[in-house]
């Protein structure tokens, strides 16, 4: 697959942005100035990444409570990201939702969720709408492991299959669900194998090497686009962060495999190949890099100088109608 070098560069700026974002929330986090659960994407930008690189603002996108890199992957400003997380007015959600109720419609953002599995379902119900009214749209959940053992994955696989739906469902096999190993909750722990059970296309690919990911996700997207139905893709990859933020981070993992992970960094890695095939230069990726430090300062004074919600619209976006 030769990959034209714009697009390279804009599967690293993606990563980077939603590295560097996370890394200033973790920061903001600690210092207070975000409350409520914070789970970080750092080590699996390249998921998120490679698959919204072939998505439209048009197609919807139904995501979990580690959605930030979903958010900002697919068209997120980061400033509404980080506004949202203060809980300012200027925050994607009106400052009313926080972390886990990142909404976006304008670019196909349809929500983080504290529940996990029910994205499975959201985003085949958009499939089958998309199916009906006759349109190329692509409904995408995005779960971990730890979703699928809920019977929302074998509900939604199933329906989505028999009804050829433009789904795309992309698993973040992260080997964790919060603390239990997937080892510990699924015999069968390959994820790609049983959702081929359902007579699905479904891979398996390394969910750190982003050049791997945009590549299945392109193959099942066009799949999905033109009638051929759901696909599953399995992303193998690691979050390097604990759970949330202010979390323990010892006692069910080891440093050793977390240090191995950290090691095979998705965006190390990829800015490494770029330069040794001589698709980039360095100062190319150093121009990326000074610029989203500077996009991600930006973002916090944006958000730290906007106002809070105002009282008087506590009950707008409650019922239908009231606003
Ligand atoms: C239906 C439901 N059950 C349990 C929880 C508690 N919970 C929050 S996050 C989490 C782990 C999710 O693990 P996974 O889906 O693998 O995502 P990861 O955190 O690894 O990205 C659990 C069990 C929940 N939020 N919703
Ligand atoms: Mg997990």
């Amino acid at each position: 697959m030769t990959i034209p070098k714009d697009t390279l560069l804009s599967l690293y700026r993606t990563m980077v942005r939603i590295r560097r974002c996370e890394e200033q929330l973790a920061r903001s986090y600690a210092a207070g100035t975000i409350t409520g659960a914070c789970h970080t994407y750092v080590g699996e930008e390249a998921v998120a990444t490679g698959v919204c690189a072939h998505l439209r603002d048009d197609d919807a996108v139904f995501s979990t409570h580690r959605g930030h890199g979903h958010a900002l992957a697919k068209g997120v400003p980061p400033g509404a990201l980080v506004a949202e997380l203060f809980g300012r007015a200027t925050g994607c959600s009106g400052g009313r939702g926080g972390s886990m109720h990142l909404f976006s419609p304008e670019v196909g953002m349809m929500g983080t969720s504290g529940i996990v599995g029910p994205c499975i379902l959201q985003a085949t119900g958009a499939g089958y709408s998309f199916q009906l009214k006759e349109t190329d749209q692509v409904g995408v959940a995005f779960f971990g492991d730890g979703a699928v053992n809920n019977g929302a994955f074998h509900e939604g696989l199933n329906m989505a299959t028999i009804w050829d739906l433009p789904v795309l469902f992309v698993c973040e096999n992260n080997m964790y669900a919060t603390e239990i190993a997937f080892k510990d909750s699924a015999r069968n722990t390959d994820v790609a194998g049983r959702a081929a059970g359902y007579g699905l296309h479904a891979e398996a690919v390394d969910g750190n090497d982003v050049l791997a990911v945009y590549e299945a996700a392109g193959a099942a997207v066009a799949r999905a686009r033109q009638g051929g139905g759901p696909s599953l893709i399995e992303c193998r990859t690691y979050r390097t962060r604990p759970h949330a933020e202010g979390m323990r981070d010892g006692g069910y993992r080891s440093q050793e495999e977390i240090d191995s992970w950290k090691a095979r960094d998705p965006i190390s890695a990829f800015a490494q190949s770029l330069l040794d095939d001589g698709a980039v230069t360095a100062a190319d990726l150093q121009t990326i890099d000074a610029a989203i430090v500077a996009e991600i300062q930006e973002a916090v004074v944006f958000a730290t100088d906007s106002p809070w919600p105002d009282a008087t619209t506590v009950a707008d976006h409650i019922y239908a109608g009231t606003v």
